[in-house]
């Protein structure tokens, strides 16, 4: 994630403000989009043979044939802004924009925040009052100046004592409130950390094999909240509590097959079964020692290091 620190030729902070990166940039149209779901949380009981996949990584529509395919919010929401970026144009006429979901040099939380639609919570996810945390951000940046508002549009921050984020944080990633040490995230970890895992944060990723749930699945603020009915952000039922069985089972074509268009391609084949051997080696079942046996023999150094570590948890040993 080194892009979060890049600098320009004056090494001013690409991504401090807005107008760094897009000088005509005047104002910012920030969306949000709930994938809240009925489904349980990771926090719930679950069979000790189940991993967790984030809830934002389920998404998935229904195409007309009947037939049920995998939707990335990137995707989805980019095409929702680009379709307000025409009304605008022909409303006002032409100006300069940037349609952004997650990948452009914004920090969509500040801009959300700014913009009135929550608060920065604890645990460093942006919390609608209404909606809760389970929500994507979108922003439109646009050369439009908008008309001075006149009142406050700040959100105030309603975490009051609670720390529950920062009490069930298994890796300690959330070091303070409102400050996290990505490089300890499970998230991180699952889908943008390549190679090898620190094993001294292996025991408490836990049954995390893509993304983390934990901080908001305790948030009171996700107990209030709507279920979302996007039908292009559907939850897929197979990827709800998924039997590791069943995703160690899947070669590199399989992969694909179940997750080209999802966010999890993100992990990579490689990087999701280095997970899977970590949740694992977190399982406490030992049927899991043949298919770790394997793995630790692997050309990957990362799957062979979390299955020699999952290997010595299981068997109490080095393999
Ligand atoms: C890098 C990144 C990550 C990293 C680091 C997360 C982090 N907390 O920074 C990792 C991989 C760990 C991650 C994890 C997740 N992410 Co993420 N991530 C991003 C990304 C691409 C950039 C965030 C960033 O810049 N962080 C680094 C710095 C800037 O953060 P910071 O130091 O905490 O900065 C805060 C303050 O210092 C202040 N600030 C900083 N600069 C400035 C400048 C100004 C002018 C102001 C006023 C304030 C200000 O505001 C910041 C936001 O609170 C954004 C999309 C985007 N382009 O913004 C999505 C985003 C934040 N992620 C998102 C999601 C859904 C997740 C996960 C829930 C996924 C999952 N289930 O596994 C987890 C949540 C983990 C958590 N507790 O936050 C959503 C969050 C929605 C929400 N409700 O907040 C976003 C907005 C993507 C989207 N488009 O919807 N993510
Ligand atoms: S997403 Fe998981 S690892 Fe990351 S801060 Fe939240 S609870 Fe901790
Ligand atoms: S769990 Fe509590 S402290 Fe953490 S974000 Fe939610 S309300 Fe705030």
């Amino acid at each position: 994630m080194n892009y979060l620190s890049r600098t320009n030729e004056e090494q001013q902070l690409v991504r401090a403000q807005a107008n760094i990166p897009f000088p005509w940039a005047r104002s910012a149209i920030v969306c949000l989009a709930s994938y809240h779901s009925a489904q349980p949380r990771s926090t719930d009981p679950a069979p000790p043979h189940a991993g967790w996949i984030a809830r934002y990584a389920w998404s998935s529509r229904v195409l007309g044939d009947g037939k049920r395919i995998p939707s990335d919010y990137h995707k989805v929401l980019l095409k929702r802004l680009k379709s307000l970026e025409s009304r605008l144009q022909e409303e006002c006429g032409l100006f300069e924009s940037r349609a952004y979901v997650d990948t452009g040099p914004v920090v969509e939380r500040a801009l959300a925040t700014a913009a009135g639609l929550g608060w920065t919570g604890k645990n460093t996810c942006l919390i609608h009052p209404g909606l809760g945390s389970y929500v994507f951000l979108a922003v439109l940046l646009t050369s439009l100046q908008a008309a001075p508002g006149q009142a406050s549009l700040t959100i105030p921050d309603r975490c009051g004592t609670c720390r529950r984020c920062l009490d069930a944080c298994p890796t300690n990633a959330l070091d303070a409130p409102y400050q996290m040490d990505a490089t300890r995230c499970i998230s991180y970890l699952t889908i943008e950390h390549r190679d090898a895992i620190d094993p001294g944060l292996m025991e408490g990723m836990g049954r995390q094999v893509f993304g983390c749930d934990i901080c908001q699945d305790v948030c009171p603020w996700n107990r209030k909240a709507p279920i979302g009915a996007d039908p292009e952000l559907e939850p897929r039922p197979e990827l709800v509590n998924p039997a590791l069985e069943a995703l160690a089972a899947m070669d590199e074509p399989a992969f694909e097959r179940a997750f080209n268009g999802s966010p999890v391609r993100r992990a990579g084949f490689g990087g999701l079964r280095r997970n899977l051997a970590i949740a694992m080696g977190n399982s406490g079942e030992r049927r899991f020692t043949a298919c770790l046996r394997a793995w630790a023999a692997a050309a990957d150094s990362g799957l062979r290091a979390a299955a020699s570590w999952a290997l010595e948890k299981l068997e109490g040993r080095p393999s």
